[in-house]
């Protein structure tokens, strides 16, 4: 594929996520789509962002947890990027209108304070991670139905990002039992979803070790200051108006929006 269609297929996504017009997935059309293709399609979405003057501030992992693999029928995590545009502040309002057909996750997020390149430890990712926060990502994927054939599909649709919120407490993981947290998503105050922690990788840091392997494959770095989504421990969940969504996390507190 040239870069030309890269920058269609781009133009295409981000036009349905601007329109909340969910299109068929690109591989019905575009079935062999190699996955590094994906990853630039992706790349070129992101740039038409930046050009109306979003900023880049981190990433976000997908596929990192058993549950979500088996929801979603794919088996590898993949990532996306996170721009200022997507954080909806903490307590703040979530508005279903011009999304297609969002839906809530459980996660933690990690905040870095250098930068990481190239294949790393957990030590060194941990070294490299100033704080821990609790976070929920508002997951919508611009394909009907929310349904893709393949992985690439994802990917290309930036991981089917949309927005987050991130907790106010931020604790250096270090202090942390990182693998063990339990987390309890409540909507209402009745609990929808809860999970340990370690239902992401294994332990939520180590999706900061594979999304660094991932971006060494593309030789590209994770920089300093940037905000991880470690991705959802549970499967994802639908919201309705009026929804007061809140996760709370063992040792990171809590953070909740209200949905409109
Ligand atoms: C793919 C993205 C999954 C996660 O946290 O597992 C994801 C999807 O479910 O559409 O972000």
């Amino acid at each position: 594929m040239t870069q030309r269609n890269h920058q269609e297929l781009a133009q295409l996504l981000d036009q349905a996520r601007l329109d909340a017009r969910s299109v068929p997935p690109l591989t019905k059309s575009q079935p062999e789509l190699p996955l590094p293709d994906a990853y630039a399609i992706q790349a070129e979405g992101i740039r038409l962002r930046t050009a109306r003057g979003e900023r880049v501030v981190g990433l976000k992992m997908g596929l990192t947890s058993e549950a979500k693999r088996k929801q979603m029928n794919l088996d590898s995590p993949v990532y996306g990027v996170l721009t200022d545009r997507m954080q909806v502040p903490a307590d703040g309002v979530f508005r279903l209108q011009g999304f297609i057909h969002p839906k809530i996750e459980p996660e933690i997020a990690f905040r870095t304070s250098r930068e990481l390149r190239g294949r790393i430890t957990r030590e060194e990712a941990l070294e490299a991670c100033s704080s821990a926060m609790a976070a929920m990502e508002i997951l919508d994927s611009r394909y009907i139905d929310f349904k893709y054939f393949s992985l690439p599909d994802v990917v290309a649709d930036n991981s089917s990002s949309s927005m987050f919120v991130l907790s106010t407490t931020e604790r250096p993981p270090r202090e942390l039992d990182l693998a063990r947290l339990p987390m309890s998503m409540e909507v209402n105050g009745a609990q929808v979803q809860s999970a340990l922690s370690s239902a992401i990788s294994g332990d939520p840091i180590l999706s900061v070790v594979q999304l660094c392997e991932l971006l060494d494959a593309r030789g590209e770095s994770l920089p300093a200051g940037s905000i991880v989504l470690a991705g959802a421990a549970t499967v994802a969940h639908m919201m309705q108006p009026g929804d007061q969504v809140r996760l709370t996390v063992e040792g990171l507190g809590s953070v909740a929006i209200s949905v409109a």
